[in-house]
């Protein structure tokens, strides 16, 4: 078998929507035909992916009644018993339908917040049915043209209404369940409220149960906003947040193109590999690696295949290159971490102690500052494992 071939171990994960998004663009329209769900368990665990998510309405059309609503989900939990496929991930479509033109949780309208929590707890209830143990949470609509419509406070105020009540909902009913928050600065709105995952990340900490809470960040999202994506996941991993991940790739400046997982940016997306997959030798990202992209406007159905299995070898691809590069001596030599026994101890848990011991180092900044770091060689190195020819 080719080490690059995925297997269910990996926990790749696609939503419905990617593998089944038709290529219709603001400019054009569908170039596939729509892809029905039990279509794509199947064809997603051909290709190796463990799991599959959804919107509710990816499943359930918008206003289908109860019958074929129990008829629907009936033939798609068969397809997944079918094809040994999960479904770790749900969310709610909150920006399709005309409803939600000014938004869903931060809408100046009460009867269409109603909707929209409705709606939400609905999906959580077809989320849980199928399995899901992550909720995702992205705000599509949530955001402005006209920005005086509202004071922006507002909108932070009612979404925090709405997530408050959202998890006192999912703690009744005693859900295995967790919430993860996307982010996104612009697209379909000029401007999205909460635009960045350290966005995010303060506005959890202001919630009831916080600890229910993380995020989902996405690659286009954050370099959409010029952001380096992996310190951002690097700061959710490290405040225990990182629920879930869109992997896609996208470049700086542009629309969401949501392109195939390491077809831009190959640089970010190895950092990002290393970085989940722990290759330094730190903690592991445990959760699952969600592709949120789409193939080309150029593909068929075949192509669409080439896509998903194009993601998840790439994927793989730099998981490889990491580990090499982290076990690489030379590698090793110049990223390891400096001890000063005398030092370290003075530079956390503060006394009036340390703050004169601190004064009395003997620290010549010329001669700390004349000392070259080597991250030239460092970087070439990187590029060399990455080019592979190391
Ligand atoms: C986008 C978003 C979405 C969300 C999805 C799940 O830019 O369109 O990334 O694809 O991830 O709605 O919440
Ligand atoms: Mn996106
Ligand atoms: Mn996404």
């Amino acid at each position: 078998m080719d080490p690059f071939d995925p297997t269910p171990d990996d926990r790749f994960s696609f939503g419905l929507w990617t593998v089944g998004n038709t290529g219709r663009d603001p400019f054009g329209e569908a170039v596939r035909a729509p892809l029905a769900p039990t279509r794509a368990v199947a064809k997603l665990a051909e290709c190796g992916a463990w799991g599959v998510n959804l919107h509710d309405n990816d499943l359930v059309p918008f206003g289908a009644s109860a019958g074929e609503r129990d008829r629907i989900v009936r033939e798609f939990k068969a397809a997944l018993a079918e094809h040994g496929m999960c479904v770790p991930m749900a969310t709610t479509n909150l920006f399709s339908h005309p409803i939600f033109k000014d938004g869903a949780f931060s809408s100046n309208d009460p009867k269409v917040r109603a909707f929209a929590l409705r709606k939400t707890i609905d999906a959580i209830d077809l989320g849980v049915e199928l399995g899901a143990r992550i909720y995702v949470f992205w705000g599509g609509r949530e955001g402005t043209e006209a920005d005086a419509c509202r004071d922006p406070r507002t909108a932070v105020s009612r979404t925090r209404d709405a997530m408050d009540f959202l998890c006192e909902y999912v703690r009744e009913q005693r859900y295995d369940l967790k919430f993860a928050l996307e982010a996104k600065p612009n697209e379909p709105r000029s401007d999205i409220y909460f635009p960045t995952t350290g966005h995010m990340l303060h506005f959890i900490s202001t919630l009831a149960h916080p600890e229910m809470v993380g995020v989902n960040p996405e690659v286009a999202h954050e370099t959409m906003a010029g952001l380096s994506f992996t310190h951002g996941v690097a700061q959710a991993m490290e405040a225990g947040k990182l629920f879930h991940i869109d992997l896609n790739a996208q470049r700086i400046g542009r629309y969401d193109q949501d392109l195939r997982f390491g077809s831009e940016d190959v640089r970010q997306a190895f950092l990002l590999v290393r970085l989940l997959e722990g290759t330094m030798g730190t903690p592991r990202y445990e959760g699952p690696r969600h592709f949120d992209a789409h193939a080309y406007r150029t593909e068929d159905d075949a192509g669409v295949w080439d896509f998903a299995r194009g993601c998840m070898r790439t994927y793989k691809i730099l998981k490889a290159r990491a580990q090499a590069f982290d076990a690489d001596p030379e590698v090793k030599a110049l990223v390891a971490d400096q001890k000063d026994a005398a030092i370290d101890p003075l530079l956390a848990g503060y006394t009036r102690e340390k703050v004169a011991k601190l004064r009395a180092l003997p620290l010549d900044p010329a001669a700390i500052a004349s000392r070259g770091l080597g991250y030239e060689r460092l970087d070439q190195l990187m590029m060399e494992h990455l080019l592979g020819v190391r």
